[in-house]
């Protein structure tokens, strides 16, 4: 039996005297209760989330949830990048106990409308709602003079998107599922506190200089225009397809298992270091697949037990996905029992019921030839002077081997493994033969 037979999904469902409940709630619950996409609290006194757009003043909603801070606590250091609304920056924020701590803060420039005041203070009415390791931490705000600021805590380390493809290769399978760990981890604080997110995606994560990950962009969930990735569909709303669930592209229906969904494809996004969801294919293609039952496969490398999780994330069928406190009780176990973590989904492929199973690829006599045929000749001279002089010895090596003979383009790395493991596939099915006649 393997970890995920042995693991059960439950299913959270509501049970059927929410009305009497809801019915009792005094008026301010009521608006908690509201606006979350008929989700209620189970017991009341467990927080939940509340919409700062149920406020008819927006300010008294950022006011409520979030502190005002004095410009003067206030040292900004450079500009690190650029937000919808303005620059971000980072630098210092001198707490109350005088101790200084790193920032970053995000500006709204000049020349804004209130409509764009609001919307930028809105993801502050939201962050200052959430109290988790895995969720960006507010600071606080700065309304009260010009320019108008969010403080929110420093991640060394910027969006995890960029993050791993600038450390393409480098981290070990645990520490990959040590960073989704802390992602479904801050995804189920968010469920549990009925906030869905609408737009988790690698780019909207931050990593910390611990490698710690963090759940942030909480202002896109509503205004996903400012989402560069978001797209219009029929229906007119404009919405990142590659990592939305079919239901809410198609009737916007979203909750915590579409967020499930995208989950899921974070975990591609982590375990292939960055690559693109369904890489060049456009949108309309993307949408279409997944209708047919295409997903997505294992990224070079991926365990077999992590692959499973995605698809079970990218189940059509909503109620079927994980819950949160599931993926994270999951992803615990595979860390407490690396081992479970060993069979890789190349492994299983690479082991085919019959031999006639391995597609017909033309046999290579000479490494030459064979680099030739992947148009990758130029590092025949690195494949013999390591002493890989042979298709039997090229067949053992593994990508830390491909690297260490002088292949430093990723890309390059990529194509030669990926043709190594069709060479050992057909090896395979050469002795198979040999040892059969
Ligand atoms: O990938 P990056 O370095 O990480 O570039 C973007 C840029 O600002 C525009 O969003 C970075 N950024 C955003 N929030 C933070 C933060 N809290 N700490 C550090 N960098 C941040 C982000």
């Amino acid at each position: 039996m393997t970890l995920l037979d042995d693991y059960r999904f439950t299913d959270g469902r509501a049970t059927g005297c929410q009305w009497y409940i809801k019915a009792k709630m005094k008026s301010d619950d009521k608006r908690r209760a509201q606006y979350q996409n008929g989700h209620v609290a189970p017991f009341p006194g467990i927080k939940t989330y509340i919409d700062p757009d149920t406020y008819e003043d927006p300010t008294q909603a950022v006011h409520e949830f979030a502190k005002e801070i004095d410009t003067s606590r206030i040292r900004i250091e450079r500009v690190i990048g650029a937000g919808e609304f303005g620059e971000v920056c980072s630098g210092r924020l001198r707490t109350p106990g005088k101790k200084e701590i790193p920032v970053a803060i995000k500006t709204l420039k000049g020349g804004y409308v209130e409509r764009q005041r609001k919307d930028f203070l809105r993801e502050a009415s939201i962050m200052g709602q959430f109290d988790h390791p895995n969720i960006i931490r507010l600071e606080g705000v700065v309304t009260k003079s010009r320019p108008v600021m969010i403080v929110v805590e420093y991640m060394e380390n910027g969006s995890l998107d960029s993050f791993l493809r600038k450390h393409d290769g480098h981290f070990t399978i645990i520490q990959l599922v040590g960073m989704l760990r802390g992602i479904a981890s801050g995804m189920k604080y968010l469920s549990d506190m009925g906030y869905v997110h609408r737009d988790l995606a690698a780019r909207n994560i931050l990593v910390n200089s611990n490698l710690v990950c963090k759940v942030s962009d909480f202002g896109l969930s509503r205004v996903l225009e400012d989402d560069p990735e978001a797209a219009y569909t029929t229906t007119g709303g404009k919405i990142p397809i590659r990592w939305t669930a079919p239901e809410a592209i198609a009737f916007r229906k979203f909750s915590s298992a579409s967020d499930a969904w995208s989950y899921g494809i974070v975990m591609w996004e982590v375990m292939s270091y960055g690559e693109r969801p369904y890489w060049e294919m456009s949108n309309q293609d993307v949408i279409l697949s997944i209708e047919e039952g295409y997903r997505l496969p294992a990224p070079m490398g991926c365990p077999v037990a992590l692959h499973q999780l995605m698809l079970h994330c990218w189940q059509k069928e909503r109620n079927h996905r994980p819950k949160f406190t599931d993926v994270v009780s999951f992803l615990d176990k595979l860390i407490r029992n690396p081992s479970s973590l060993l069979t890789l989904v190349e492994d299983i492929q690479g082991l085919p019921e019959s031999p006639g199973d391995v597609p017909d690829y033309p046999m290579f006599i000479s490494i030459g030839d064979w680099l030739d045929s992947i148009k990758m000749s130029q590092y025949k001279n690195n494949f013999l002077a390591a002493g890989f002089t042979t298709l039997d010895s090229v067949t053992t090596m593994s990508i830390e081997d491909v690297r260490q003979i002088g292949v430093t383009l990723i890309g390059h790395q990529r194509r030669i493994v990926s043709s190594i493991q069709t060479l050992r596939l057909q090896l395979f099915q050469v002795q198979e033969k040999g040892f059969h006649v």
